[in-house]
């Protein structure tokens, strides 16, 4: 409910107003409405909670984080209460459990369904965000928090005559409700990323043909999904103290520990042998075999090596294998996928792979795709092609912080954040899982309720102490940037020339490192220790008496030499 609602103009007044109501949106509302007591409001694009699952309903659309680690952790309760069925989470059991969780706390009632924000624009005189919908609806409040999720912008490439195709074409990030119906149908997919890996093997079994168009081979790794045992299910129960403890240790948030040794400390043949076990572990497990995978590009190319005879030995044409394996990236340098049965789809005799690095995609004509070898004749085409990251979903709503300054204007040669969570410029606006946190380099839940109580407790802090505005210290936020190029530096992360990481997938995007390297354990010891500090690194201003320091005598941080395992 607002607080009040200004009958001249409309406008509905709140203290918090919230952009997202998926993982991060959910728990900032809860935190903010039912532990400070606030007046909170969460504005929602879609017509039901879940963010990013809400709209990837694609075939195969599942987490690669194991669903025991893609929980909230905040509640007991819910952890109790709530079993996952598989060892990894179908997006349609991730919306019930987000349902689950939004009907419990009974947020849905603060939330706006079928609101998309169209501009917030910080009024200065009123320390208030206005806020304004695509409908026209006005809002404002003292606090801006976005939770508008790091992949929520479908990128959908330009291509020559895509709106003469006379077929169907989706977007993977924009799936219809009621699905698609390949029988019979001669489907084209381009892209294989995270996505397209799900996608293909699911879409294969139901098309007449599938033909696969490959920019950028990629790795893959057995996800071994499957239903979880009962003992399994009954140690989840038990555990969840420990699960949280090894999340919060480890670099990546998920629950595994990454091993204590580097490719040289062992001979080939045991090395070979840690491969084996890995791959028959399966996951994103795979990448915590030694713990210079992503650090050394020789320690790195063992595994790239292991990786491609495993595609080569199950992927039965020659041909084919070889243009899957053709891989030029470090291993896990570009987000790694993990699937099930992808490669074991080319085998089929109705799966074709054409590789348009080779052969680029010219144009989309009425019935299908054409390259420099020829027309692929198609009824519907897929693109899994990604997402304008991290940027995106921020840049694509009109904000204005002071004196006029837009985000765009502000990130104009690429984002810059403190901490990925504040901008100056922007007073009391928080970025959950901005660019320059750890984000999509950690398992999101943990990253996520991570941010939100940082946020919560700095708002808690502002109100206990007389503070009514707070914003980023230019200098400490270009400290921060710095920090987050070298750690990215330290790591093989930067070298991939295609990687969304970098922004080089969207076409005119600044080519910057965007999420922290620097490992979640590490960042969040910088986060708590600038909250213990007063927030340092923050201007603060109102009727307090500030106990910590304001501007720019923020120290350095851990140097790039520090960074040991980039969280990834
Ligand atoms: P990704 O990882 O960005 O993958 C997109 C794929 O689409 C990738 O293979 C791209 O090739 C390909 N692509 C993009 N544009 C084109 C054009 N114009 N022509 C041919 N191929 C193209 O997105 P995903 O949705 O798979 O995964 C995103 C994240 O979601 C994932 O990392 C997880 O965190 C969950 P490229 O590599 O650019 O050559």
């Amino acid at each position: 409910m607002p607080v009040t609602t200004d009958r001249s103009t409309g406008t509905r007044e709140f203290d918090a107003l919230i952009i997202g109501a998926g993982f991060s949106g959910l728990y900032q509302l809860h935190c903010l409405r039912d532990r400070l007591g606030l007046s909170a409001q969460v504005l929602e694009t879609a017509d039901g909670v879940g963010g990013t699952w809400y709209w990837n309903r694609y075939p195969g659309a599942r987490c690669d984080s194991e669903s025991h680690s893609y929980a909230y952790y905040f509640s007991k309760e819910i952890l109790e209460e709530w079993e996952w069925s598989e060892r990894y989470p179908e997006q349609p059991e991730i919306m019930r459990y987000l349902n689950y969780v939004a009907d419990k706390l009974d947020l849905k009632r603060d939330i706006r369904f079928n609101t998309r924000v169209a501009s917030a624009r910080y009024d200065e005189d009123a320390n208030r965000w206005r806020i304004a919908t695509e409908t026209g609806e006005q809002y404002a409040a003292t606090y801006l928090i976005t939770a508008v999720g790091c992949l929520s912008s479908a990128n959908i490439p330009d291509i020559p005559g895509l709106d003469s195709f006379a077929g169907d074409c989706y977007h993977t990030g924009q799936w219809p409700h009621q699905g698609v119906d390949f029988t019979g149908k001669r489907v084209g997919q381009i892209g294989t990323g995270s996505t397209g890996i799900q996608a293909a093997p699911v879409i294969a079994a139901a098309a007449r043909h599938l033909t696969v168009f490959q920019r950028t081979p990629n790795y893959s790794v057995p996800a071994h999904n499957g239903p979880l045992s009962d003992d399994f299910k009954r140690y989840m129960r038990e555990h969840h103290d420990e699960i949280r403890e090894v999340m919060h240790s480890t670099p990546n948030g998920h629950p595994f520990r990454i091993a204590d040794r580097n490719v040289a400390d062992v001979a080939p043949e045991e090395r070979l042998a840690i491969y084996e076990k890995a791959w028959e572990i399966g996951g994103l497990r795979f990448r915590a075999a030694f713990r210079d995978l992503l650090l050394d590009k020789a320690a790195n190319d063992t595994a790239a090596e292991f990786l491609k005879n495993k595609i080569r030995s199950v992927v039965e044409d020659p041909e084919t294998a070889e243009k899957l394996a053709n891989i030029d990236h470090p291993y896990a340098a570009k987000r790694p996928p993990i699937d099930t049965h992808y490669f074991e789809t080319f085998n089929r005799n109705n799966v074709s792979l054409v590789d348009v690095r080779a052969a680029p995609i010219e144009r989309i004509t009425p019935s299908g795709i054409v390259t420099a070898d020829g027309e692929y004749p198609l009824d519907v085409i897929v693109f899994a092609t990604g997402f304008d990251a991290m940027t995106g979903p921020l840049l694509g709503i009109d904000i204005e912080g002071r004196d006029g300054m837009t985000l765009k204007d502000a990130w104009s040669a690429g984002p810059k954040t403190y901490l990925g969570l504040a901008v100056a410029g922007f007073p009391n606006m928080f970025t959950v899982t901005g660019p320059g946190s750890p984000s999509v380099l950690c398992n999101m839940p943990v990253a996520i309720e991570q941010h939100v109580e940082w946020i919560t407790d700095c708002i808690a802090h502002m109100r206990a102490n007389g503070i009514n505005r707070i914003e980023a210290d230019p200098e400490a936020m270009e400290k921060w940037v710095a920090h987050v190029n070298d750690a990215a530096n330290a790591t093989l992360l930067p070298s991939v020339e295609h990687s969304w990481y970098l922004g080089a997938n969207v076409p005119g995007k600044p080519r910057v490192f965007m999420p922290y390297a620097g490992g979640m354990t590490r960042y969040r010891a910088v986060c708590d220790d600038i909250a213990a500090k007063g927030y340092e690194g923050f201007r603060k201003s109102g009727n307090h008496q500030d106990t910590g320091r304001n501007g720019s005598t923020v120290g350095d941080f851990a140097p790039a030499a520090a960074i040991d395992t980039p969280g990834v």
